[in-house]
């Protein structure tokens, strides 16, 4: 029950968010850890050299921290625990593909990566 209202919740603060902008800022979710899954999702993110992205980090895991890292970027999250959210702020700089990790012991290698795609 708690899950669930809390899911509406963040639906609601979504809605309420998104659409339209200034232009070069870029508003998104990445969910991690859902169903106690060693990923992100989405696990690719595709950006313009100059873009700022806003990411809203939604912990879904039931029992575990995780964070989010571009090291290519120097973004990194901290730790991020079972239920809590993060926003950070990534103002793209460079071109290219950059990893994107979890740096828990263990997660990477379990499969908790992804992709920053910038034109
Ligand atoms: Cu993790």
């Amino acid at each position: 029950m708690t899950l669930l209202v809390v899911g509406l919740l963040s639906l609601g603060v979504l809605a309420g968010c998104g659409g339209g902008g200034s232009g070069d800022a870029i508003e998104m979710t990445v969910e991690m850890g859902i169903n106690g899954e060693m990923k992100f999702t989405p696990d690719v993110i595709q950006a313009k050299k100059g873009d700022t992205l806003k990411i809203t980090l939604v912990n879904k895991d039931p029992a575990v921290n995780h964070n989010f890292l571009i090291p290519a970027l120097n973004v990194n999250s901290g730790q991020i625990p079972p239920g809590q959210t993060s926003t950070i702020e990534v103002k793209i700089t460079q071109s290219g593909e950059h990893d994107i990790i979890c740096d828990v012991p263990g997660h990477r290698e379990a499969g908790m990566v992804g992709k920053l795609i910038v034109e």
